[in-house]
């Protein structure tokens, strides 16, 4: 029996429990107890906020006795928190050598370490994309937990039975593995996750996928030395990943996250990877050309960065006015001057404020279309990269190029509007069965940057990465669940529906390998259903980092 959908508005905060050696860092003002001292950084923030923040500082605790205390500087706390999100702006206030050493979290690392009592992992909350490793590396850890609150995973969001049964925590894909947003090695994924990230910005694509599925198989437990057995019969985990996480449990590090972390070229790569339109192998191109920093990247491209003064569409259009859609496209030099922007995460209420005002703009061209918030946002995630929207409207007919051109028609009002400002990919998809007419353009992707209206209260707008995807009604499910992720979850459904069912599936259909029968399944339980799948919630996607 497939389990009742959860809405997608839901947040999903699974509470789990880790075992955590204590930190180096944290003081201790009683045997059992040890203080951790936070800063708060008011700026961007309401004074109501900051009052509800102090007031989560002084009554926090965790199951383990580790307690907060507000510090005056920043120098002197380890934890900063902020809703600041470009380095520029946070330099106003800590000193960029300080920042380095600090984890520095959005207030809702907080918030969500509070109401689960334990010290979150700040990975997932890191304020600034500049300096997520090293807020991971000096993430605080919790005092020791009594081992038996390990039993709590998996959370209880987790159904303990169902049909099926299949799903277990060791199964080969990500598919049949319950997947939560934090898992109970949070910190030991974290530091695997950076050395995928060096394999890939070194274009070791296969060891970067070999990471990656690492990374995917949630232990269900916290990893000791009494594990390694079991770790070592895990799928996807290697004699060399193996020995990482051997490194891991006896030092609390990986000694090459260290060195990594301290290259200056894996620095530069991941930096210039923060601008959109360089992938990894045009990161190391201008690495070899003697280029280090985003200032090289300007002078290169012969851009300057925005300030935050300038937010008229106009400024930008003149950078690039290309393209075969005939809007500006989103070229390096654009992407260069919009990276502050692009790069700092989307709170869920923002990612709600621009689907209403997309679907607003839709029915005034065609009333009764229906949405669905895909991606990061869907699985449960605080703060988005991007927002993904899978679109679709009961009329719409396979044929005559409908989706297509309600889709191109929003897009232009869009832009008309000065809501979009660039379109960087617009296509069909076509893999399905090309000849069945029937079946072409049912579904058409627009990947564009959108910025919101001004609100009128002098609120500062930020240019932000939108996906649109338009779907023929019969392929909407299919296209949400496509579009949910995560990354790997959605390899190994293709993967799985390939390799185990001679099925092909991908967001555009699912069709039977021999004689190309399509399928239109009616819901996502349908979905999973037709695949042979148990159904998963989309909380339980998060095979990613
Ligand atoms: C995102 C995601 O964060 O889709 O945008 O995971
Ligand atoms: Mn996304
Ligand atoms: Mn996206």
């Amino acid at each position: 029996m497939p389990l009742p959908k959860r809405p997608a508005n839901e947040i999903y905060s699974p509470i789990l429990k880790r075992k955590r050696s204590s930190s180096p860092n944290s003081g201790s003002d009683a045997p059992g107890k040890s203080l951790l001292k936070v800063f708060i950084i008011d700026a961007k923030l309401d004074a109501e906020v900051v009052e509800d923040l102090r007031h989560l500082i002084d009554n926090f605790g965790t199951a383990a006795g580790t307690q907060l205390q507000l510090c005056p500087s920043a120098e002197d706390a380890q934890i900063v928190i902020t809703d600041i999100h470009m380095q520029k702006r946070i330099e106003r206030h800590v000193n960029w050598d300080t920042a380095k050493q600090k984890a520095i979290v959005t207030p809702q690392w907080l918030r969500d370490s509070f109401e689960s009592k334990q010290l979150l992992p700040c990975g997932e909350y890191a304020a600034l994309r500049e300096l997520y490793e090293e807020t991971i590396q000096n993430c605080p850890e919790d005092s020791q937990i009594s081992a038996s609150n390990d039993q709590d995973f998996p959370p209880k969001a987790i159904p303990s039975s169902r049909k099926g049964a299949g799903i277990c925590y060791n199964h080969h894909y990500s598919c049949m593995r319950y997947s939560p947003l934090i898992c109970p090695n949070q910190k030991l994924v974290e530091k695997l996750a950076i050395l995928r990230r060096h394999r890939e910005v070194e274009g070791l694509d296969i060891q970067a996928l070999g990471y990656e599925r690492a990374i995917s198989v949630p232990f269900p437990r916290v990893i000791t030395t009494n594990d390694f057995h079991e770790v070592s019969e895990l799928p996807h985990i290697g004699r060399k990943i193996l020995s990482k996480i051997q490194d891991f449990i006896q030092h609390g590090d990986i000694p090459e996250c260290r060195t990594i972390l301290n290259e200056t070229r894996y620095q530069s790569l991941v930096l210039f990877n923060t601008v959109y339109g360089i992938g990894p192998s045009t990161a190391r191109a201008l690495y070899s050309s003697g280029l280090r920093t985003i200032k090289d990247l300007e002078r290169h491209y012969g851009v300057t960065s925005r300030t935050n003064d300038s937010n008229d569409n106009a400024s930008l259009e003149h950078l690039d006015r290309s393209t075969k859609t005939g809007l500006p496209d989103l070229s390096i030099k654009v992407g260069l001057e919009l990276r502050e922007e692009l790069i700092m995460r989307i709170p869920r209420s923002e990612v709600e404020e621009i689907r209403d005002v997309v679907m607003n703009e839709l029915a005034h061209i065609r009333s009764g279309c229906v949405s669905t918030i895909t991606g990061g946002y869907r699985r449960g995630k605080i703060e988005s990269n991007d927002i993904d929207i899978v679109i679709s409207h009961k009329d719409l007919k396979p044929g005559d190029d409908q989706v297509k051109g309600l889709c191109a028609e929003l897009i232009r009002c869009l832009y008309d509007k000065r809501l979009l400002t660039h379109v960087m990919y617009l296509s069909s998809f076509r893999e399905h069965n090309t000849l069945r007419t029937t079946h072409w353009d049912s579904l058409q992707k627009a990947l564009t940057v959108f910025i919101l209206p001004d609100s009128g209260k002098g609120q500062k707008r930020i240019h932000r990465r939108l996906d649109l995807i338009f779907a023929l009604p019969e392929v909407y499910h299919t296209a949400i669940v496509g579009w949910t992720g995560s990354t790997m979850f959605e390899r190994d459904l293709r993967l799985w529906a390939k390799e185990k069912k001679g099925m092909k599936f991908d967001s555009s259909g699912i069709s039977r390998r021999h004689d190309s029968k399509l399928y239109f399944p009616k819901s996502e339980e349908e979905v999973f259903e037709l695949l042979d799948l148990e159904f998963i919630e989309p909380a339980l996607r998060n095979a990613d980092l």
